[in-house]
């Protein structure tokens, strides 16, 4: 090749490679004013806790509903659940495992998902952390029984799933992520879920939850109409279908990790039957504030995972100047239930001081009934907790769970859950 050539190659292959660079200097995030939670957009103050869930509640739920998450588009036309597995001897006699078929039909179509459950021997009553896995039920226990998925789940070096195919090899491979031990030891239970079991985390509408629920001829959510997020969230609160109606569960507390953690935050925000939820490393979409741009921004998620949130989202890719509300005021709506919002110190593509930041802005509306936030004047100091109604933690090193993270929680949980 001559020279020039060479060069108008180079220049074209690294343009076609060219991401956008994520900002990671504090002195590069805009400077941008927060949407105080306390004033309507009509510019109305609210100065207690009746006037924010009758004014200012409603209107940043209905605009989360319809142009970040997306509306559930009708209720189910029937559901049921089946008791399809249990042994009150598991794990070596600590506890009790059920697995729990849920069925959901909408128009003569149906889905089906599993839940795993373990209670505490001997807490008749116990404390539940409901949570998504990434991979399969299978994957979070050593536990032979527990059945493997049948449905499309993301390959994966680690979790050796090859094929789109979860098997027998991947049993107890994360493990790691979920302190099953620990939980039951404090008198807890663990209930999971396969979010690929709602809807497989692909750009692809044909199948999951939202094919139920089209008409003749459609093949996609409306424009403000539910993505993933907001299917996972439905399926979270269709597992608390059960689980609130069996009566060895006292409390339910949705727990989620990375983007689980925003589907548990939406599922905070819009079913009241969680009393507490925990978001571990949830980041843009998530907790974290979107106004700061540090991180993954609202572009950068509509372009890599187009399918997870409205279609509506996407005006505000690259202009979240222009959007009227931030994600503190998803936390906000959470209020007054217990909340845990939980960062890495390096988890940079999550933002985790923008987590933290919107935890204190989030603060005032739990203070209009009373309870403890995280205030302005607290810190973040890496590896020390502040464990109120509201609860934060940056933890030591990278995004994942750690059983750190479920130390905190279950000491967390301790005030409130039992
Ligand atoms: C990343 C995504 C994040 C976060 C993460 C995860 O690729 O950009 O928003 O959700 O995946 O879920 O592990």
């Amino acid at each position: 090749m001559r020279p020039l050539l060479i060069l108008l190659f180079a220049l074209t292959t690294s343009a076609l490679k060219a991401q956008p660079q994520a900002n990671y200097d504090e002195t590069k995030v805009p400077k941008f004013s927060v949407p105080d939670p306390l004033t309507t957009f009509g510019g109305e103050t609210i100065t207690d806790s009746l006037q924010w869930e009758e004014k200012r509640k409603l209107e940043i739920y209905q605009f989360f509903e319809k142009q970040i998450y997306g509306k559930v588009p009708a209720l189910l036309d029937e559901y049921s659940f089946k008791v399809i597995e249990q042994d009150n001897n598991a794990l070596d006699g600590k506890a009790q495992r059920k697995q729990i078929a849920v069925g959901l039909k909408k128009n003569d179509r149906s889905l089906n998902f599993n839940i795993l459950l373990y209670l505490p021997i001997g807490n008749e009553n116990a404390p539940v952390f409901l949570g998504y896995n990434f991979h399969g039920n299978h994957t979070v226990t050593d536990d032979p029984n527990v059945i493997i998925t049948d449905v499309w789940n993301e390959n994966s070096k680690d979790l050796q799933i090859t094929d789109n195919k979860a098997t027998e090899t991947s049993r107890g491979l994360r493990t790691n992520r979920w302190a099953i031990d620990k939980m039951l030891d404090n008198g807890y239970g663990l209930a999971t879920v396969y979010y690929g079991e709602i809807d497989p985390d692909k750009n692809d509408f044909s199948d999951g939850l939202h094919s139920l629920f089209y008409d003749e001829g459609q093949t996609k959510p409306k424009t403000n109409e539910w993505g993933s997020i907001a299917a996972w969230a439905f399926g979270l609160s269709r597992a608390m279908d059960y689980l609130e109606n069996d009566t060895n569960i006292s409390n339910v507390i949705v727990f989620g990790h990375s983007r689980l953690g925003k589907a548990a935050l939406w599922a905070g925000a819009t079913d009241p039957r969680f009393a507490g939820v925990i978001s571990n490393n949830s980041g843009c979409g998530g907790a974290a504030l979107s106004k700061r741009k540090y991180g993954e921004t609202i572009g950068d998620i509509n372009n890599s995972f187009p399918h997870w949130f409205s279609e509506s989202f996407k005006k505000y890719s690259n202009r979240e100047e222009t959007l009227p509300v931030d994600q503190h005021q998803l936390l906000a709506l959470i209020a007054p239930r217990p909340l845990y919002v939980a960062s890495a110190i390096e988890d940079e593509w999550a933002d985790p001081l923008g987590e933290f930041i919107s935890a204190q802005y989030a603060s005032k509306v739990y203070e209009l009934y009373g309870k403890k936030g995280i205030t302005l004047t607290d810190t973040h100091e890496v590896d020390h907790p502040i464990l109120g109604t509201m609860a934060y933690h940056m933890r030591s090193g990278k995004h994942d769970v750690l059983e750190y993270d479920w130390d905190q929680y279950i000491t967390w949980a301790e005030t409130f859950a039992k």
